[in-house]
């Protein structure tokens, strides 16, 4: 998996008031994502903090219409089930030979009823469907039309705890990412199960993958097995990324 280091000019330039993050945040350092002792994330909590005070938390992601939809590539992992990978899974590849019928995304932590959800159960919920603008942070974009459950009703539906705070997601590839309330909240923030109108295709993360519209691509997890919520910041380790880059 290729991961870069991802230093935009404007982390830069607030790297020198990085050290000011933690003067205006004491006790936060468990509800703010890690900087692993590098000077420069420093400046990504500083970050984090002011878009998240400044910026109107809910304005949606620019859509497009049928017309303007591209050729869209498949990155990162491109198929769990292949054994020739580093990222194959046994698992996984069981559930893609039955089609997924006996697929199920398991949401746990910080909610009332903690369960599993089937493919079928996760197309009871009333869909959105969106066309967005991919932007990976290798530099390249597309656009995709994308339908799925939004976030916030299947956290509802499990019964989300008023101390919930991040929601972290975990793939059949070992891939994991988090995001905090704010964007798991997001109207259009969902769980995809159809791309461009067809069932999502296993190089786009099928079954189902998470569309987070105001983030960069790395945080819309393909091959979902496990959503948990937790009131704390769980650290995944430095993936070589800033945790936050809203866009
Ligand atoms: N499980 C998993 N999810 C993932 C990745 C991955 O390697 N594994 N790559 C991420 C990155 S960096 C990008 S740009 C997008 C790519 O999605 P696509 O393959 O549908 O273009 O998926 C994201 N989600
Ligand atoms: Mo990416």
């Amino acid at each position: 998996m290729k991961r870069k280091h991802l230093l935009t000019r404007r982390t830069a330039i607030i790297t020198g008031l990085g050290s000011l993050g933690g003067l205006l945040l004491p006790g936060c350092s468990k509800k703010l994502p890690p900087t692993y002792g590098n000077l420069l994330r420093m400046g990504d909590a500083l970050t984090y903090v002011a878009q998240r005070s400044l910026l109107p938390g809910q304005s949606l992601a620019k859509e497009y219409g049928h017309h303007e939809l591209s050729s869209f590539p498949a990155t990162g992992t491109t198929n769990p089930a292949d054994k020739s990978t580093p990222t194959f899974s046994e698992a996984y590849s069981r559930l893609n030979t039955s089609t997924f019928s006996d697929w199920r995304l398991s949401v746990e932590g910080k909610v009332a009823k903690p369960g599993l959800y089937s493919l079928d159960d996760l197309q009871q919920f009333p869909a959105r469907t969106q066309i967005t603008r991919h932007n990976c942070e290798e530099g390249w974009s597309a656009i995709g039309e994308w339908t799925g459950v939004p976030l916030t009703l299947l956290l509802h539906h499990a019964g989300i705890l008023s101390t919930a705070r991040f929601v972290n997601f975990y793939a059949y590839d070992g891939y994991m990412e988090s995001i905090d309330m704010l964007d798991a909240l997001h109207p259009q923030t969902i769980l995809a199960y159809a791309m461009n109108g067809s069932s999502l295709p296993l190089p786009h993360g099928a079954p189902l993958r998470l569309r987070v519209e105001r983030q960069i691509g790395y945080k819309s997890v393909k091959y979902l097995q496990r959503i948990v919520v937790s009131d704390e910041f769980v650290d995944m380790g430095d993936s070589g990324w800033s945790w936050y880059t809203g866009i």
